[in-house]
């Protein structure tokens, strides 16, 4: 843990006591803080009662005299649609606001640095796609190359949970723009944007503010380097706003599918193939065909970031190449299951929304894709783009009559199960085939969560071969 320093003899409170809020809480007990704590829930206010938590309830305007400090958990609207009413108390009394994201980064930092002879790191992943991806895949590139590395933050974890880190050691951070956004202090030495795509809009005012929130993890902190996904407007944008000029090398660009020709520092995959350019000459390559933890142009996206974001810490691409080939994925994200004659079984339950689901077919030629669930608001979207990967489509979901229906001419089978998706798709797959699961749709119609769906489907696949 990463005692809060600077809160000794402080009355500090916390709202919301999920993963981040407890976390938040025991960091800042542990730096000194008088802490005391409110959750909307009753569950989770008993829960943290039961293991000593002092309860107030912060949303009561009297609750902020004596606050030095209101500690907000992602999750709860701090602005948009509508500041929680805590929150909304708090701007009114003037109570400080920050997160455990601002906490961390000013509690970091030990005397004890002094006599490291590498100071501690910490590189920090944010965009709409790809990022615990990229989080992941850069914390098993330093761990593979035999660093000290920890991850934390979007990926499941409180940032104040890490150990501190050693001599030499990285601090790998995914953060949402929930988390940006609240956060009073911003430092990490590399930060990476990978992509923006409309995502939270409800919570950002609309595009405008989502890109804010996420261009401060640049503009606030500074970082020594930058990797910037190219790919859209917002990010060219962005690297242009972080760059002297092109041949800056502070901006590393990175692209998935466009060869990048700008004199500076380039990483981007073409082909299958990954090309590190410096000054207009190319450093380095890697073959990305055959590695199975990253099929796909998202996950060469993904792994052209994590490249560069290692590359930037000093890594050897030799060293990179070696991690990526032992790179197994995430779980429900673009995660192999298992082959069987010739037939592969790729599990992503993650992909709940076209968006993500159209990139995980455009991953594979010949796909028995397993879709349907809780449809969003626009139903298959973009998808049928795609269509032409789509050997035949098995729908899934109480609602799968009406999925089938948006499926036009393509072959489809209603199973509404897991059980009969999974049956059907294995038996008719040939070689070659991927039998896919990529629901474009949320699971609560039939599973607590994207993960209880996603289990289903590998206990089914293993059921099935
Ligand atoms: N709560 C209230 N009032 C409200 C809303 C929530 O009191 O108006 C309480 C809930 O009752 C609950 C607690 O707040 O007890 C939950 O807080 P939270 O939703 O912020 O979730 P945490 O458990 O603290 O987890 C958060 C991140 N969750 C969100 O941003 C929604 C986790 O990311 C993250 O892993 C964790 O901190 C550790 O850093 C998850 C996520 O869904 C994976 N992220 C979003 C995404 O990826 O799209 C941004």
């Amino acid at each position: 843990m990463i005692p809060v320093q600077g809160v000794e003899g402080q009355t500090v409170g916390v709202l919301g006591l999920g993963l981040s809020g407890r976390s938040a809480v025991r960091a800042l007990v542990a730096g000194g803080a008088k802490v005391v704590a409110w959750d909307d829930g009753e569950i989770a206010r008993n829960a943290a009662e039961e293991d000593g938590v002092i309860l107030l309830d912060v949303t009561r305007p009297e609750a902020m005299d004596g606050l030095s400090l209101l500690i907000v958990s992602p999750g709860i609207p701090h602005l948009y649609p509508a500041p929680h009413p805590a929150i909304a108390a708090a701007l009114v009394a003037g109570v400080p606001i920050d997160n455990d994201v601002g906490l961390f980064f000013r509690s970091l930092a030990l005397r004890a640095w002094d006599r490291f002879e590498t100071a501690p790191r910490v590189i920090a992943i944010t965009g709409s796609n790809g990022k615990s991806t990229t989080s992941a895949l850069i914390h098993h590139i330093l761990t593979a190359a035999g660093h000290d590395a920890q991850l934390a933050g979007n990926i499941g974890r409180g940032v104040l949970d890490i150990d501190p880190p050693d001599d030499g050691g990285v601090v790998v951070l995914e953060l949402s723009s929930y988390q940006i956004d609240l956060a009073r202090a911003l430092t990490p030495d590399i930060a990476v944007f990978t992509n923006l795509t409309p995502d939270h809009l409800d919570r950002h005012g609309g595009m405008g503010g989502y890109f804010a929130a996420k261009r401060r993890l640049f503009s606030e902190g500074g970082p020594d380097r930058a990797v910037i996904g190219v790919d859209e407007d917002e990010g060219r944008y962005l690297a242009g706003q972080l760059a002297e000029g092109p041949a800056d090398t502070r901006v590393i660009r990175v692209s998935s599918g466009r060869k990048l020709g700008s004199p500076g520092w380039n990483v981007f995959a073409r082909k299958g193939f990954l090309a590190e350019t410096r000054n207009g000459r190319q450093v380095g390559s890697i073959d990305l065909r055959e590695i199975r933890g990253l099929s796909g142009a998202h996950n060469h996206q993904n792994a052209c970031a994590a490249y560069a974001a290692t590359r930037a810490l000093g890594l050897a691409p030799r060293l990179i190449e070696d991690a990526f080939a032992s790179f197994e994925g995430l779980p429900h994200r673009s995660q192999v299951i298992a082959e069987s004659n010739g037939v592969v079984f790729v599990n992503d339950s993650k992909a709940t929304n076209p968006d993500s689901a159209l990139k995980a077919l455009q991953a594979f030629d010949r796909v028995r894709w397993v879709v349907g669930g809780q449809m969003k608001e626009g139903g298959l979207g973009t998808l049928p783009q795609a269509f032409g990967h789509v050997a035949k489509a098995y729908v899934i979901g109480r609602h799968a009559a009406e999925t089938a229906l948006m499926l036009g001419d393509l072959p489809h089978q209603v199973c509404t199960t897991m059980a009969e998706a999974v049956a059907c798709a294995a038996a008719e797959a040939e070689s070659g085939d991927t039998v896919l699961l990529a629901p474009a749709a949320a699971s609560f119609d039939q599973y607590d969560n994207f993960e209880r769906r996603g289990e289903d489907f590998i206990a089914e696949v293993l059921r099935a071969i």
